[in-house]
């Protein structure tokens, strides 16, 4: 079947006692049994959940792998990776990650003997450079949040399987319905579901997808032992939200290009950092590995002051941190979402004070046009 109707099919079958259309929120701490040993395949709602079990199944789906696993959070979802690791392991992870995973590899992962090294992924012959005899995994988004850099999810899963070692990709800028990069040779696949697959701004949460069967063990005795699973409810939630993903990010992509379109005229915006540009350097992989240019997008303007002077200006868009709504929030990378990072890698990496995210939210593009071009004139 198509990927709409997968969204919209998969893991949600009519409730075998009822009939209701809709997975019901199984509320519910345990599940009793008749007698030792003998259930309805749920024992303790950690372990599983009929309701988080029917994510899981969908996001399986819409990622093209067997097993996927609903985390607490995106970080949740990062961590339980990672804990695939052992000491004295190493990570060769790409150079422009989301501060809070950087903060997680830097500030707590390092305490416990994983080391990492940071380099641009663009260049897979950089990813090789940096291999050690015990590099065990290595860890890329793909658009890096907030530069929009692209790496070539097949070229580095050709460097990591002739060595051995697994490829991990968070794909939370793209969603499944952009990019698949199980389908480019990736093994694992990481998201933020508070993002686009939940869709609405009303829950955090993460997921982790792979095809390997032992992958799939391991990650299923971890997220039980370490226990950081997503709630009925807010699985609920996500699945809800999956239903129209295919339709919110076609709309996403066409407004976000609307708007890179826009900002590129404007003559107060110095440059855009977005794939769905012919100005985007690598503009061409993006279009090879993506189905479309999705809805994050960011702007230099140039100074602090100017970008405090847009972010105070808006009245459409909303001063926020996360993305992926369908309303439009607009943020300031280098003090928020990347202010673990430090300001000397900021700076290299061109996250700098002047840097303005947009995550194009799929109103009227119109209007959103409209409130951009009236806070771009707060820069004087
Ligand atoms: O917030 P959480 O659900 O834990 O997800 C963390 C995360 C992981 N990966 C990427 C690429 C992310 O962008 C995020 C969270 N990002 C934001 C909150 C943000 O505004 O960029």
């Amino acid at each position: 079947m198509g990927f709409a109707t997968d969204a919209i099919h998969i893991g949600q079958e009519p409730d075998p006692a009822t009939g209701a259309i809709i997975v019901p929120i199984y509320q519910t701490s345990t599940f009793v049994q008749e007698e030792l040993g003998k259930h309805k395949g749920y024992e303790y709602a950690r372990t599983s959940n009929p309701t988080r079990a029917a994510l899981e199944r969908n996001l399986a789906r819409l990622e093209g792998g067997a097993a996927g696993f609903a985390f607490a959070s995106g970080m949740a979802a990062a961590n339980a990776v990672m804990t695939l690791l052992k000491a004295g392991d190493h990570v060769v992870a790409g150079h422009n990650l989301y501060g809070g995973t950087y903060r997680l590899f830097e500030r707590v992962l390092g305490d416990f003997g994983l080391s990492f090294s940071y380099v641009n992924t663009c260049r897979p012959d950089g990813v090789e450079a940096a291999l050690r005899p015990n590099t065990r995994l290595i860890f890329i988004e793909t658009p890096t949040n907030p530069v929009m850099e692209i790496t070539d999810i097949a070229a580095v899963a050709r460097i990591a399987r002739s060595h051995g070692i697994l490829l991990a990709v968070d794909n939370t800028f793209m969603s499944p319905y952009l990019q698949r990069p199980l389908d480019h040779g990736a093994d694992i696949v990481i998201h933020s579901t508070t993002k686009y697959l939940n869709g609405h701004s009303d829950g955090v949460g993460g997921a982790v997808i792979v095809n390997d069967a032992a992958l799939a063990e391991r990650l299923r005795f971890i997220q039980n032992a370490a226990g950081a699973v997503l709630g009925p409810f807010d699985s609920w939630l996500v699945l809800r939200g999956v239903k129209t993903l295919a339709l919110r990010m076609e709309q996403h992509s066409r407004n976000g290009l609307a708007v890179a379109e826009y900002l590129e005229r404007h003559p107060r915006v110095k440059t855009v950092h977005y794939p769905g540009l012919r100005s985007h350097p690598q503009h061409e992989l993006a279009q090879r590995q993506m189905r479309g240019p999705g809805g994050m997008l960011s702007f230099e303007t140039g100074s602090l002051e100017n970008a405090k002077a847009v972010l105070k200006s808006v009245r459409l868009c909303s001063l926020a941190e996360s993305l992926g709504g369908v309303e439009t929030l607009i943020s300031h990378p280098a003090s928020m979402t990347h202010a673990s990072v430090p300001p000397e890698r900021r700076r290299q990496l061109g996250i700098t004070d002047g840097l303005v995210r947009l995550s194009v939210g799929i109103e009227d593009v119109d209007d959103l046009i409209a409130d951009l071009d009236q806070a771009l004139a707060a820069i004087t």
